[in-house]
């Protein structure tokens, strides 16, 4: 059996809304396994000034660099629970250093493509797609070389559309990137989107890494997230995206959780999918 390590990144430097900086210790409370926990320094005065476009930036890369470090020195197969989505830019660097060339699978209601000069909030988490994929120099000081193929970029369950997405849109479309929507879920059946997801992730490199957005469930079923988009995926979809990873487990590298906000998590129902989720791919 592959050893498994939890990496508990816990932060919310990346968004204005605080919270999901408590997600990971939360979800690992549940799941008895062996984990690292990195919580942000409880001293840092978040910025919450949105006159500035590159918020916490110094803040966001240490937090990254350390988080980076530790996922690439483990041989473990590593799963890396938010935080706040910025943390991806670690997790995905540090797997791809590892495993040279892996395509990319962004399960999430946002592109997270913004660059420094698109972003209207300056909020970190909008951004680190783009990064992955190569833009963005200045939020990956650790990663100068080697990045994600926008060729072998597939995002999953997009619906964010409003106005103020012209430009990211614009970006990710300059980019390459394959972009399915919530949509194209509900039209094509989760199944064949993973499918197609899949064979674009899959084309020429040696697995894939997949990083899971919470907001991509409906927020009336999943609430403890930071940014929720209404008509969402359902539990059931949710379930069968997590079917089809199992299925298809030898291309999985690494894998992240992310988003987890616990505090506008009313019931625990959050959670409890994070948790279940987890307990999935690990099973
Ligand atoms: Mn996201």
């Amino acid at each position: 059996m592959k050893k498994i390590l939890l990496i508990g990144a816990g932060s919310d430097l990346g968004v204005d809304k605080d919270g999901t900086s408590l997600g990971p210790k939360e979800i690992l409370k549940n799941l008895k396994m062996e984990n690292v926990l990195f919580e942000q320094d409880k001293d840092i005065k978040k910025s919450h000034d949105s006159s500035d476009l590159r918020k916490n930036l110094k803040e966001v890369n240490d937090f990254n660099k350390k988080v980076y470090d530790k996922i690439k020195e483990e041989n473990a197969f590593c799963i890396t629970l938010g935080g706040d989505h910025t943390i991806a830019i670690a997790s995905g660097f540090a797997s791809l250093e590892k495993h040279k060339n892996l395509g990319l699978i962004w399960i999430d209601a946002h592109l997270d493509y913004n660059t420094f000069k698109t972003t209207i909030t300056g909020n970190m988490h909008g951004l680190p797609l783009a990064t992955l994929n190569g833009l963005n120099e200045d939020l990956r000081p650790f990663q100068k070389n080697n990045f994600f193929n926008p060729k072998n970029t597939v995002v999953v369950g997009y619906r964010a559309f409003e106005d103020n997405a012209k430009d990211e849109i614009e970006n990710i479309k300059t980019m390459g990137v394959t972009v399915y929507t919530t949509n194209d879920i509900k039209e094509l059946g989760v199944h064949k989107v993973m499918e197609m997801a899949y064979k674009i992730a899959t084309n020429n490199t040696d697995g894939i890494h997949i990083s899971f957005d919470l907001d991509v469930i409906d927020p009336l079923i999943a609430t403890g997230v930071s940014v929720p988009e209404s008509n969402g995926i359902t539990l059931e979809e949710t379930g069968d995206i997590l079917e089809f990873i199992k299925y298809h487990e030898d291309k999985l590298k690494s894998f992240d959780l992310v988003e987890y906000n616990p505090l506008n998590d009313k019931d625990k129902k959050t959670l409890n999918i994070a948790t279940n989720i987890i307990k999935k791919i690990v099973e």
